[in-house]
């Protein structure tokens, strides 16, 4: 039995101004460049959790033509972003005309399950773990159910965690590598998107084995840098720190996403900066305390904003950077928030920025606020669901307010003379502390 595994990879943005603008803006591109070349750790999860007498291919299609052949499953998984889906529902349609049953799954499948449903033979909701094993035997019996679902909670427990098959990467010429050493984020973002939503409480991965993933990617690529694919991976800090001491004799080059309160502790920072973390993302999304009210449950961001300099300055001084983001179009912002931004981006010293626009993604607690509100602009705008094309009327300015002010702000922001101003004040930065 031979099993595909179809990753549709690349970037996406619809908006034409914007997708025109993205091309003339070097830094922006130089990111996006990067970043379009990461597998899908999704689909190399599903691979690990695949009994081994099951033959496993794995594909990238980053542009998928009508045209091209298909070749030949005994069974076909497909992962979901909101953003393509609707690319992955046609190439879906296309295997079952050929005969070859289709197996739906990830982020957006678990955000629309019904929706799914009708493109496929069976669909996975939540994590792959504690429903692929089982979907496989059952194909095999020729018992395939219509909807498996997975784990939300405990998936790097020894009896449903299986390590990635970074050995199907094998000859590709990227050697930018995702591991994933926790899932969730308590922080519970109205707009998040993420991981967060099929998980039901944050977990983490047992340190050893994020080491010998580590290996494993390694193994494959040809000194990769590693990414860390987490919503936010230094939120428990006694186990950050356990991770940082086993990585560092490993003379990594690395970054990834967690939030601002690793700048609260100064030993954590010391390690992360002797472990080979060369960025760390953050979501800042909005440079004053009263925009960011409602965001999480908590407030936790709003209360965390007064210290963002303070905080951007202690992190970048052990000569880890910061790429902050911000999100433009939240309910408190007005159409001054454009310039706000840009003169924060010049106080905080920031090396990196991205600017995105909130995005209800289908299924995120903002969507169906939103939804009983009456902004969403179209019924189905999952194409546009890029974090760049705007898909709803924000409350303090017009839509095309918000979209000419992101076009503004990427033209302010990302270009080369910003760009090297900026690395000039980084600079300055390490030296003081050197
Ligand atoms: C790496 C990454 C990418 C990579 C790799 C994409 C890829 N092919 O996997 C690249 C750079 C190409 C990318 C592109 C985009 N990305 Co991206 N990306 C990420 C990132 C950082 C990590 C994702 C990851 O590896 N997770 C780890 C794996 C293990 O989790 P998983 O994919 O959910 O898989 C599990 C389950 O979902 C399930 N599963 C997944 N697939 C399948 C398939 C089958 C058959 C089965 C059975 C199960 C299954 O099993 C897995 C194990 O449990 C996340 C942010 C984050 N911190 O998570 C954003 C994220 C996924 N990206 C996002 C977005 C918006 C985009 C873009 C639209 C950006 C753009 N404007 O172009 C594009 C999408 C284009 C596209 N090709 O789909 C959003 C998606 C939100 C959503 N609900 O759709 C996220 C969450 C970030 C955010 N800011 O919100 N991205």
């Amino acid at each position: 039995m031979k099993i595909g595994l179809i990753a549709l990879s690349g970037v996406r943005v619809r908006t034409p101004e914007l997708a025109a603008l993205g091309v003339t803006l070097p830094q922006f591109v130089n990111r996006g460049q990067v970043i379009a070349s990461l597998p899908s750790l999704g689909l190399l999860t599903v691979a690990g959790l695949t009994p081994p007498d099951v033959e496993v291919a794995y594909r990238e299609m980053p542009d998928v033509r009508e045209q091209d052949p298909l070749e030949r499953f005994d069974l076909v998984g497909i992962s979901s972003f909101t953003a393509q889906i609707d690319e992955a529902y046609a190439l879906a349609d296309r295997y079952r005309a050929a005969g070859m049953p289709v197996v739906l799954g990830g982020l957006h499948v678990s955000l629309a399950p019904e929706e799914a449903a009708t493109h496929a033979d069976s669909i996975v909701v939540f994590g792959a773990e504690g429903a692929w094993p089982r979907l496989v035997e059952d194909f095999r019996h020729g018992r395939l159910q219509p909807r498996y679902d997975g784990l939300r909670a405990g998936v790097f427990e020894p009896r449903h965690y299986a390590r990635p098959r970074f050995d199907l990467l094998r000859g590709r010429p990227y050697n930018h590598m995702t591991v994933q050493t926790s899932r969730g984020c308590p922080l519970d973002c109205e707009f998040c998107a993420a991981s967060l939503r099929i998980t039901s409480a944050f977990q983490q991965k047992p340190v050893p084995l994020i080491v010998e993933e580590i290996h494993a990617a390694r193994a494959a690529t040809e000194q990769p840098f590693f990414e860390f694919a987490d919503d936010n991976t230094f939120l428990n800090k006694k186990w950050g720190k356990d991770f940082l001491r086993a990585i560092t004799p490993l003379g990594l080059s690395w970054f990834t996403e967690t939030d601002i309160s690793v700048a609260d502790d100064d030993e954590l920072l010391d390690l992360l900066a002797e472990s080979g973390c060369r960025q760390i993302l953050v979501g800042l999304e909005s440079p004053g305390a009263d925009d960011l009210d409602g965001i999480d449950p908590h407030n936790w961001k709003r209360k965390r904003c007064d210290r963002y300099l303070e905080a951007i300055d202690k992190i970048q001084g052990r000569g880890v950077t910061v790429n902050g983001c911000f999100v433009v179009g939240l309910d408190n912002h007005t159409p001054e928030i454009f310039g706000r931004v840009k003169e924060f981006v010049e106080r905080s010293r920031l090396l990196e920025v991205q600017i995105t626009v909130q995005t209800p993604f289908p299924g995120t607690p903002l969507y169906h606020r939103l939804a009983r509100e009456g902004r969403l602009l179209q019924p189905r705008y999952w194409d546009r669901c890029t974090l760049f094309d705007v898909t709803y009327r924000p409350r303090g300015m017009t839509v095309e307010q918000l979209e000419e002010g992101l076009r503004w702000l990427f033209r302010e922001i990302y270009n080369e003379k910003e760009y090297i101003r900026r690395k000039r004040h980084y600079m300055e930065i390490v030296k003081q502390r050197l």
